[in-house]
This record gives structure tokens, C-alpha cells and sequence, in this order.
């Protein structure tokens, strides 16, 4: 894990010893059958709650820094993104107190509510807000576009998805030619919608981290999984 930042290292070797990330044999909601799994689910102790927090609230300032990243909402998609969006919107102003008043957070339902205050959303109003999606992983992205769609149906502007990880695969339409790499989940969606995607990980960090626990056996399945699904950006 030598070249990565600390706290992505930190981050991945949390993820490591909270068993968030798994090696075996796992159906993805693309139907590829991938040697490891990253369950974000697995991170409800408060060490790891704080973890994935924190290593989110920091990637998301480094992007405000750097990169002009500029949001008003955090939103996390029902029902992984929920408890992100909570837990990432308090770590962002307590290590930013610029953000205490400024930054909120929202999530959506899977189904409106029709009693009470009704609706679809809960936490801030999306209407004319700019609107950061935070998420656990990118697969091919389709979450990432009904969670798109359903923001700007509420008025919001989406500025930009935070992912814990990038699995760096190639879209499932590309299958046809196992052979060949083809375009990636994160590139099209930043074409298609204009908006920057960031990760804390990516495929590649998890390999490198890899060499110094996992057995070779899983380090050679995870690196044929890759290639055969490699994404050309
Ligand atoms: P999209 O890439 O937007 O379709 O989202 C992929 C979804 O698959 C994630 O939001 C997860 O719910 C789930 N997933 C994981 O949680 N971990 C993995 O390692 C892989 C997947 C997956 O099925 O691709």
C-alpha cells in the first residue's frame, strides 16, 4: 500500500479487518460473477461508520479544494447511500466548520409517501439546491443515473457523485467482446451528464493493498477479473 495516501490506506485497511471487503465468488447486480465484494453494509460499528466518514468527508474537501467541487446537499440514494449521507454530512462540519450551516443532507424514498408530509424526499428540499451524490460502489453506473434522474425531477442540479469505490469496469453493454476493453461506467456518466465522479479506492488501489494480505490464489483471480473487464478510461 505504498503509494497511497493515508487516509485511503487507512481507509482500505478498515475496510479489510471490518470484513467489508470480500473474496470468493459474488453475482453482481451486472450478473458478471466478480472474485471480490465490497459491502458497504458492513460498515456499522461506530470505528467504521467513523472510517468510512471520514475518509469520504476528506475526499469530498480535497475536491472542493482542488478540483472547485462546490455542492449545498449531500445526497445518499435509499439504501446504502442513507446512513452515508447522515454520517458524511457531520464529519464535513466538524472538519470544516465552514460547512456547519451551509451543507445538508437528503435522501430519497423507494416509495412516496402519501400522508404526513408526503413526498419522495427526506432532509433538505432539492428544489434549485446543487446536489453531491454519495454512494458505496460503481459498478456500471445505473444507480448513479436513477438517483440523477429522480434529483433533477425534484429541481435539483446535480454537481458531482462521491463513490468509495471504482471498480473500473468496463459498461455491461461492451460484454459481447469479453477480448476488449471498452468504456467505463464513470466516463460515461461524466460525458453524458457533465458532472466530475470521485472514488476514495479503486480496483487498482485494492490490488496493490492486496499483495500484503490476500492469499496469491485471490491476488490472480482479482488481476483476471480486471483485465477481463478493464475499461479503457
Ligand atoms: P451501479 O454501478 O450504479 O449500478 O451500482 C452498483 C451497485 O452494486 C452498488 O450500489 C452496490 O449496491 C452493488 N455492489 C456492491 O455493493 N459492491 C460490489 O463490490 C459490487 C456491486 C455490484 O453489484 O456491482
Amino acid at each position: 500500500m505504498t503509494g497511497l495516501a493515508p487516509y485511503k490506506k487507512d481507509f482500505l485497511q478498515a475496510a479489510i479487518e471490518g470484513g467489508v471487503l470480500k473474496f470468493g465468488s459474488f453475482e453482481l447486480k451486472s450478473k458478471r460473477v466478480s472474485p471480490y465484494f465490497f459491502n458497504a453494509g458492513e460498515f456499522h460499528t461506530a470505528r467504521l461508520a467513523g472510517a468510512i466518514s471520514s475518509a469520504f468527508a476528506k475526499t469530498i474537501l480535497d475536491a472542493q479544494q482542488n478540483d472547485g467541487l462546490d455542492f449545498d446537499i449531500v445526497f445518499g440514494p435509499a439504501y446504502k447511500g442513507i446512513p452515508l449521507c447522515s454520517a458524511i454530512t457531520i464529519k464535513l462540519g466538524e472538519l470544516a466548520p465552514q460547512n456547519l450551516d451551509t451543507v445538508s443532507y437528503s435522501f430519497d424514498r423507494k416509495e412516496a409517501k402519501d400522508h404526513g408530509e408526503g413526498g419522495n424526499i427526506v432532509g433538505s428540499s432539492l428544489k434549485g439546491k446543487k446536489v453531491l451524490i454519495v454512494d458505496d460502489v460503481i459498478t456500471a453506473g445505473t444507480a448513479k443515473r436513477e438517483a440523477i434522474d429522480k434529483i433533477r425531477k425534484e429541481g435539483g442540479i446535480v454537481s458531482g457523485i462521491v463513490v468509495a469505490l471504482d471498480r473500473k469496469e468496463k459498461l455491461p453493454a461492451a460484454d459481447s467482446d469479453d477480448s476488449k476493453p471498452g468504456p467505463s461506467a464513470i466516463g460515461e456518466l461524466r460525458k453524458e451528464y457533465g458532472i466530475p465522479i470521485f472514488a476514495i479506492l479503486t480496483l487498482d488501489d485494492i490490488i496493490e493493498g492486496m499483495k500484503s494480505f490476500a492469499s496469491e490464489d485471490d491476488i490472480k483471480r482479482t488481476e483476471e477479473y480486471r483485465l477481463k473487464y478493464k475499461a479503457t478510461d
